[in-house]
Protein backbone atom coordinates (compact mmCIF):
# COMPACT_ATOMS: atom_id res chain seq x y z
CA UNK A 1 0.00 0.00 0.00
CA UNK A 2 1.42 3.00 -0.68
CA UNK A 3 0.04 6.98 -1.09
CA UNK A 4 0.46 9.76 -4.04
CA UNK A 5 2.19 12.75 -1.85
CA UNK A 6 -0.81 14.77 -1.88
CA UNK A 7 -2.97 12.41 0.21
CA UNK A 8 -3.71 12.70 3.55
CA UNK A 9 -3.43 10.36 6.74
CA UNK A 10 -6.45 10.98 9.13
CA UNK A 11 -5.69 9.19 12.32
CA UNK A 12 -8.80 8.05 13.88
CA UNK A 13 -7.72 7.50 17.62
CA UNK A 14 -8.04 4.03 17.76
CA UNK A 15 -4.33 3.14 16.45
CA UNK A 16 -6.25 3.01 12.92
CA UNK A 17 -6.55 5.74 9.59
CA UNK A 18 -8.11 6.80 6.69
CA UNK A 19 -6.78 8.29 3.95
CA UNK A 20 -8.11 11.14 2.05
CA UNK A 21 -6.89 12.43 -1.63
CA UNK A 22 -8.51 13.41 -4.77
CA UNK A 23 -7.85 12.13 -8.13
CA UNK A 24 -5.25 14.15 -11.08
CA UNK A 25 -6.53 16.16 -13.32
CA UNK A 26 -6.24 14.18 -16.13
CA UNK A 27 -8.57 11.40 -14.85
CA UNK A 28 -11.31 14.02 -14.40
CA UNK A 29 -14.23 12.34 -14.90
CA UNK A 30 -16.68 15.70 -15.92
CA UNK A 31 -19.35 16.16 -18.36
CA UNK A 32 -19.83 13.77 -20.97
CA UNK A 33 -18.18 11.15 -19.22
CA UNK A 34 -20.10 11.26 -16.10
CA UNK A 35 -23.50 10.70 -18.23
CA UNK A 36 -22.27 7.22 -20.20
CA UNK A 37 -21.18 6.00 -16.29
CA UNK A 38 -24.71 7.22 -15.15
CA UNK A 39 -26.54 5.93 -17.85
CA UNK A 40 -24.90 2.45 -16.96
CA UNK A 41 -26.35 1.83 -13.98
CA UNK A 42 -28.55 -1.51 -13.78
CA UNK A 43 -32.60 -0.98 -14.44
CA UNK A 44 -33.32 -2.27 -10.84
CA UNK A 45 -31.41 -1.75 -7.43
CA UNK A 46 -30.30 -5.14 -6.12
CA UNK A 47 -31.92 -6.86 -3.20
CA UNK A 48 -29.63 -7.69 -0.37
CA UNK A 49 -30.05 -9.46 2.70
CA UNK A 50 -29.92 -8.54 6.49
CA UNK A 51 -30.83 -12.34 8.33
CA UNK A 52 -33.85 -13.17 7.26
CA UNK A 53 -35.21 -9.69 5.59
CA UNK A 54 -34.44 -9.14 2.10
CA UNK A 55 -34.44 -5.56 1.20
CA UNK A 56 -34.41 -3.85 -1.95
CA UNK A 57 -30.58 -2.15 -1.99
CA UNK A 58 -31.59 2.41 -1.60
CA UNK A 59 -28.73 2.57 -4.45
CA UNK A 60 -27.83 0.85 -7.92
CA UNK A 61 -24.53 -1.09 -7.70
CA UNK A 62 -22.77 -3.09 -10.09
CA UNK A 63 -19.40 -5.33 -10.11
CA UNK A 64 -17.03 -5.16 -13.09
CA UNK A 65 -13.24 -7.38 -13.00
CA UNK A 66 -14.22 -9.19 -10.30
CA UNK A 67 -17.72 -10.94 -8.47
CA UNK A 68 -18.51 -9.19 -4.91
CA UNK A 69 -20.15 -11.14 -2.53
CA UNK A 70 -21.98 -9.04 0.25
CA UNK A 71 -24.89 -8.87 2.42
CA UNK A 72 -25.80 -11.91 1.30
CA UNK A 73 -25.75 -10.63 -2.40
CA UNK A 74 -23.43 -11.57 -5.32
CA UNK A 75 -22.63 -9.09 -7.75
CA UNK A 76 -21.71 -10.77 -10.93
CA UNK A 77 -19.09 -9.09 -12.46
CA UNK A 78 -19.54 -7.78 -15.88
CA UNK A 79 -16.10 -7.17 -17.55
CA UNK A 80 -13.98 -3.84 -16.75
CA UNK A 81 -15.15 -1.12 -19.48
CA UNK A 82 -13.06 1.24 -20.99
CA UNK A 83 -14.39 4.35 -18.73
CA UNK A 84 -13.67 2.65 -15.83
CA UNK A 85 -10.01 1.25 -16.57
CA UNK A 86 -7.77 4.61 -16.34
CA UNK A 87 -9.19 4.26 -12.33
CA UNK A 88 -8.63 0.98 -12.20
CA UNK A 89 -5.05 1.64 -13.33
CA UNK A 90 -4.39 4.49 -11.52
CA UNK A 91 -5.40 3.38 -8.11
CA UNK A 92 -2.91 0.20 -8.51
CA UNK A 93 0.23 1.95 -9.56
CA UNK A 94 -0.70 4.87 -7.12
CA UNK A 95 -2.05 2.35 -4.12
CA UNK A 96 -1.98 -1.21 -4.30
CA UNK A 97 -1.12 -3.25 -7.15
CA UNK A 98 -3.38 -6.13 -5.91
CA UNK A 99 -6.33 -4.16 -6.81
CA UNK A 100 -8.43 -6.09 -9.57
CA UNK A 101 -12.01 -5.60 -9.00
CA UNK A 102 -14.55 -2.40 -9.19
CA UNK A 103 -17.82 -1.91 -7.66
CA UNK A 104 -19.93 0.94 -9.00
CA UNK A 105 -22.59 2.64 -7.09
CA UNK A 106 -25.08 4.72 -8.10
CA UNK A 107 -26.74 7.69 -5.69
CA UNK A 108 -29.93 9.52 -6.98
CA UNK A 109 -30.43 12.33 -4.56
CA UNK A 110 -34.29 12.30 -5.98
CA UNK A 111 -34.50 8.95 -4.44
CA UNK A 112 -33.07 9.49 -1.37
CA UNK A 113 -29.90 6.95 -2.30
CA UNK A 114 -27.43 6.05 0.19
CA UNK A 115 -25.32 3.42 1.96
CA UNK A 116 -25.88 1.74 5.31
CA UNK A 117 -23.19 1.16 7.95
CA UNK A 118 -21.10 -1.86 7.56
CA UNK A 119 -17.98 -3.22 7.21
CA UNK A 120 -16.75 -4.12 3.98
CA UNK A 121 -17.44 -7.93 3.55
CA UNK A 122 -13.69 -9.98 3.55
CA UNK A 123 -15.23 -12.62 0.95
CA UNK A 124 -12.31 -12.92 -1.07
CA UNK A 125 -10.86 -10.19 -0.72
CA UNK A 126 -7.05 -10.26 -0.31
CA UNK A 127 -6.56 -9.66 3.46
CA UNK A 128 -4.68 -6.31 3.73
CA UNK A 129 -5.36 -4.97 0.82
CA UNK A 130 -6.63 -1.62 1.37
CA UNK A 131 -10.56 -0.38 -0.06
CA UNK A 132 -10.95 2.73 -2.36
CA UNK A 133 -13.22 4.64 -3.04
CA UNK A 134 -13.48 7.77 -5.67
CA UNK A 135 -16.16 10.02 -5.38
CA UNK A 136 -17.58 11.30 -8.80
CA UNK A 137 -20.68 14.17 -9.24
CA UNK A 138 -22.39 15.51 -6.69
CA UNK A 139 -21.27 15.86 -3.02
CA UNK A 140 -21.98 13.54 0.19
CA UNK A 141 -20.80 13.00 3.47
CA UNK A 142 -19.11 9.55 3.65
CA UNK A 143 -18.98 8.68 7.58
CA UNK A 144 -16.43 6.89 9.53
CA UNK A 145 -18.07 4.93 12.72
CA UNK A 146 -15.38 5.42 15.79
CA UNK A 147 -16.96 3.91 18.42
CA UNK A 148 -20.10 5.72 19.17
CA UNK A 149 -18.87 8.85 16.86
CA UNK A 150 -19.32 9.55 13.66
CA UNK A 151 -16.40 11.06 11.98
CA UNK A 152 -17.59 13.03 8.94
CA UNK A 153 -15.25 13.71 5.23
CA UNK A 154 -16.93 15.67 2.80
CA UNK A 155 -17.08 13.99 -0.40
CA UNK A 156 -16.67 15.89 -3.82
CA UNK A 157 -16.08 15.47 -7.51
CA UNK A 158 -12.44 13.46 -7.38
CA UNK A 159 -12.11 13.09 -4.28
CA UNK A 160 -10.77 9.62 -3.06
CA UNK A 161 -11.10 7.93 0.00
CA UNK A 162 -8.79 4.71 1.15
CA UNK A 163 -9.72 2.43 4.45
CA UNK A 164 -6.89 0.41 4.63
CA UNK A 165 -8.06 -3.08 5.65
CA UNK A 166 -7.32 -3.37 9.43
CA UNK A 167 -9.23 0.10 9.66
CA UNK A 168 -12.08 -1.88 7.80
CA UNK A 169 -12.15 -4.52 10.37
CA UNK A 170 -12.15 -2.35 13.33
CA UNK A 171 -14.43 0.55 11.65
CA UNK A 172 -17.46 0.83 9.90
CA UNK A 173 -18.29 3.14 6.83
CA UNK A 174 -21.60 4.71 5.43
CA UNK A 175 -22.85 7.92 3.17
CA UNK A 176 -26.53 8.68 4.46
CA UNK A 177 -28.87 10.68 2.63
CA UNK A 178 -28.96 13.75 4.73
CA UNK A 179 -31.61 16.78 4.02
CA UNK A 180 -30.21 19.20 1.41
CA UNK A 181 -28.19 16.01 -0.34
CA UNK A 182 -29.30 16.32 -4.35
CA UNK A 183 -27.94 15.42 -7.80
CA UNK A 184 -26.10 12.47 -8.66
CA UNK A 185 -23.26 10.71 -7.15
CA UNK A 186 -21.12 7.78 -8.53
CA UNK A 187 -18.94 6.00 -6.12
CA UNK A 188 -16.19 3.97 -7.91
CA UNK A 189 -15.13 1.26 -5.27
CA UNK A 190 -12.02 -0.82 -5.83
CA UNK A 191 -10.98 -3.81 -3.95
CA UNK A 192 -8.44 -6.66 -4.30
CA UNK A 193 -10.10 -9.83 -4.47
CA UNK A 194 -7.87 -13.36 -4.80
CA UNK A 195 -7.75 -15.81 -7.19
CA UNK A 196 -7.54 -18.71 -4.84
CA UNK A 197 -10.73 -20.47 -4.32
CA UNK A 198 -12.96 -19.69 -1.30
CA UNK A 199 -11.86 -21.90 1.93
O1 LIG B 1 -20.24 5.24 -1.90
C1 LIG B 1 -19.35 5.24 -1.08
O2 LIG B 1 -18.60 6.18 -0.92
C2 LIG B 1 -19.15 4.02 -0.19
C3 LIG B 1 -19.46 2.72 -0.87
C4 LIG B 1 -19.38 1.56 0.06
O3 LIG B 1 -19.31 1.72 1.26
C5 LIG B 1 -19.39 0.21 -0.47
O4 LIG B 1 -19.47 0.01 -1.69
O5 LIG B 1 -19.31 -0.74 0.35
Amino acid sequence: MSFPSNFHAHALGTGHTVYTGALPRELLFAGDRFEELWAMHPADPPVVAFGEKRLVAPRWHQAFGRDYEFAGFTSRAAPVPPILAPLLAWTRAQVDERINGVLVNWYDGEREHRIAQHKDSPIGRIPGCPIVTISLGATRTFLMHVRKRELPFVVGDRDVVVIPDATNKKHAHSVPHRPGDTGRRISVTLRGFSDEPAK
